[in-house]
Parts: C-alpha cells; structure tokens; sequence
C-alpha cells in the first residue's frame, strides 16, 4: 500500500463499519480515529462536506461516503469485490443504496420515542427485508458464489438488527429464509466479527436508553 489510511470513526456507526469489513476483508492496513459525533472536531468538519463518518483519509487527501470508500478500498486491492460489467455493477450499486435505506429505517426504528413512529419504520423495514427476500438467489452470497461490497454494505445491518433483537428485529424466519441465511453466513465472518468495537451491544443500547427509545420500553 503506497499511501498510508486514516478511517475516521463513530463507534456505533453503520455505514463506518461497512468500510472497516471491506478494508478487513482485503486485509489492508489502517488506522482508526474515532470522533464525537455530538461534538465533532473543526477538523473533522473541515473535511467532511456533510459532516458525516466515514471519511477515508489517504495520506493527504480524504475521501467520503461510504460505498465510495468501499469502491476505492476495492480498486487499489486488485479489484474482486465488483461486478464486471456496467449493468451489473450498476444494480450492486442501486443495492448497496437499498442497503442505506434499511440502514435508515433500522436506526430511526431504534431512536423512535412513540409509538406511532416505532411501528412506521418497523413496518417499513419489514417490507424492505421482504423485497430483499424476493430478491436473494440461493447463495451463499448476495450476487451468488462471488462475495462483493454489497454483502459488505449489507453485513452491518444484520450485526444492527442484532442488538436487543426481540425488540428491533424484523427478521422473520419463517417468512425470511434467505435473509437468514444469508445474515448467519455474513455475521460469521471473522471479518464482519471484528468490524465493530467490543463494548458495541452495551454501548449502543445504553445510548438507546439513555434516549429514551419506545422499542426499549414497549
Ligand atoms: N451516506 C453516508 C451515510 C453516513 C452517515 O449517515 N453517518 C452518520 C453516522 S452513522 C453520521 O455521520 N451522522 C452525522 C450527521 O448526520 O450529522 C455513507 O454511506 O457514508
């Protein structure tokens, strides 16, 4: 690796993580610096235009967005986790931006105070998980034998829907066989196991708590 990688970081965050597996995943070197999101530092606000996590700092340029990130992460690595040609690459992008709205609806489902706001982004996921499991093929991967950043984009959403998962999970088994599946297989990965700080479930759930989080409550 020519130049040396700076992941700027939030502990909880998703869409960071998304970038830790992929970088884990090609067994690249990097540094993490975590920030306060809350209270974030004028440097941080200073290179990231949308003051969000993650930004990629490579030696001294920085880049963001995390599909972005996980593009370039791919292409100085000898390439693997895309598709070949335009249309398919294409689609994995249109799916890894699903993955972004599941992502959305997952957290705001999370941080939803009443009731009326909890079961909207409940309801929403579930019909966004039961669309993916149209979608999946048999596996065991998102685009079948060949892993890709759109397994990468995905993967922290199941570790997500695993915290207190009787009160924020959609994942229904019985109706959700393929997305089971395939989570299992993707939270397996010593990769995706390693993707987030250790004291993440207490962390993250204190937080909810703390925010008074109906799921929590109900
Ligand atoms: N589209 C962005 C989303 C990143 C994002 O939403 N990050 C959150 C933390 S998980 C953030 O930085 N939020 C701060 C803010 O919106 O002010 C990506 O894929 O990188």
């Amino acid at each position: 690796m020519e130049q040396s990688l700076e992941l700027v970081s939030f502990k909880t965050c998703p869409f960071v993580q998304r970038s830790v597996i992929t970088l884990a995943y090609k067994d690249i070197p990097f540094k993490v610096t975590y920030i306060d999101l809350a209270n974030p530092p004028d440097w941080f606000s200073a290179i990231s235009p949308l003051g969000k996590v993650p930004v990629l700092k490579v030696g001294n340029e920085t880049l963001f967005e995390s599909a972005v990130i996980n593009e370039y992460i791919d292409d100085i690595s000898g390439g693997q986790l895309q598709s070949e040609t335009p249309l398919e690459k294409a689609k994995d992008r249109a799916w890894i931006e699903v993955a972004s709205s599941m992502l959305g609806n997952d957290y705001y489902l999370k941080v939803a105070i009443d009731k009326a706001a909890y079961e909207q982004h409940r309801d929403a996921l579930a019909l966004q998980f039961h669309r993916l499991e149209a979608h999946l093929g048999e596996g065991p991967w998102f685009n079948g034998s060949e892993f890709s950043l759109v397994d990468t984009a995905f993967a922290p959403l199941f570790t997500h829907q695993n915290i207190a998962n009787a009160r924020y999970s959609v994942i229904d088994p019985t109706t959700m066989p393929k997305v089971v599946d395939w989570s299992e297989r993707l939270l397996s990965l010593p990769c995706v196991q390693e993707s987030t700080v250790t004291e993440f479930g207490s962390v993250y759930l204190s937080d909810l708590e703390e925010y008074g989080s109906y799921g929590l409550q109900a």
